[in-house]
């Protein structure tokens, strides 16, 4: 089907099955304003509903992954913009919500609703929302030159969306304080001992994570949306509600073609044919 053309990002198909969604305001480092991330957001969404489409990988250019949100566009935003006063009024006042949310990175948390896994593709500078955006990715690369950090403690404020959270699940308490309270940007090497990324070789993140997009898009669709929910549930639930929840799913998925198909293969030694249903 035509393929949507946005203006703020690019969206190509570099191997079967896999969705590529570019960061395109490399003057502004990809700073995240309002119309960018409305660009970024219905792009990712797009992707997830192509049944065409196994796996979508976010990247921005060598320079920068994303250099946060944009601060020229923030700076006189007053304090009914924050995302605080805004999960506010959604649920307070759903209607009132709308006008909010349709201003200011509405969709913010687009990432962690789609179905299809995501991987980020990081080069140059994440900082800021433009790492938050990167922590909403199931999978993370990185190029050596990456560098990471949130320095909003510059600006006067903290991270708002989902820093603070993400990176302490993710680094523990000291570092993430480190990272929050001083604003310290961090380089690839560094985020790979953290266990934030995975670092690749120079110039060739996007390719790498064709690589595993692919693997990932040639597997059962099923089978990786619950393998994705499954590990997600790890950040959300207590050990033993996320234990039931991933032994729940694990029985759903023997109600499957592809869990017939996929052990059939394996016993006649050939190899499986995904429905996908
Ligand atoms: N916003 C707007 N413009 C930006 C941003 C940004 N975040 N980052 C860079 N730019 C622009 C610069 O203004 C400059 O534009 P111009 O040429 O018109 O002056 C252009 O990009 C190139 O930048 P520099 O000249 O500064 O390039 P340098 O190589 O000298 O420096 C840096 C690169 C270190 C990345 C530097 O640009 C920088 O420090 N940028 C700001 C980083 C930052 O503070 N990010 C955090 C922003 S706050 C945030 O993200 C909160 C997220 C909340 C999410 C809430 C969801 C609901």
């Amino acid at each position: 089907r035509a393929q949507r053309e946005y203006a703020n990002v690019l969206v190509s198909r570099p191997s079967p099955g896999v969705a590529l969604i570019t960061l395109n305001r490399p003057k502004a480092l990809n700073a995240l304003n309002a119309v960018h991330f409305q660009d970024i957001s219905e792009a990712m969404k797009e992707a997830d509903e192509d049944v065409s489409v196994g796996a979508i990988i976010l990247t921005g250019s060598e320079r920068a992954f994303a250099a946060g949100a944009d601060i020229k566009e923030m700076k006189d935003k007053s304090c009914e913009y924050l995302s605080l006063v805004i999960e506010y009024f959604r649920i307070k006042f759903p209607e009132v919500a709308e006008a909010y949310t349709t201003n200011f990175l509405a969709d913010w948390e687009v990432i962690t609703q789609l179905k299809k896994p995501v991987i980020a593709a990081v080069s140059g500078y994440a900082l800021g929302g433009g790492l938050e955006l990167a922590l909403q990715a199931d999978i993370l690369l990185a190029a050596p030159s990456a560098q990471l950090g949130q320095p909003e403690v510059n600006l006067g404020v903290i991270p708002g969306g989902g820093g603070t959270q993400r990176l302490a699940r993710l680094v523990g308490k000291s570092r993430a304080m480190e990272l929050v309270l001083t604003g310290r940007i961090i380089g690839a090497d560094e985020a790979e001992r953290w266990g934030i990324v995975r670092v690749v070789r120079e110039g060739s993140v996007v390719d790498e994570a064709v690589k595993v997009a692919s693997d990932i898009a040639s597997k059962g669709r099923i089978a990786v949306g619950a393998g994705k929910e499954a590990v997600n549930a790890a950040f959300e639930m207590s050990l033993a509600e996320g234990l039931r929840f991933e032994r729940r799913l694990f029985h759903a998925l023997f109600s499957t073609k592809d869990q017939k198909e996929g052990m059939a293969a394996f016993s006649e030694k050939r190899r499986a044919e995904w429905t996908h249903s």
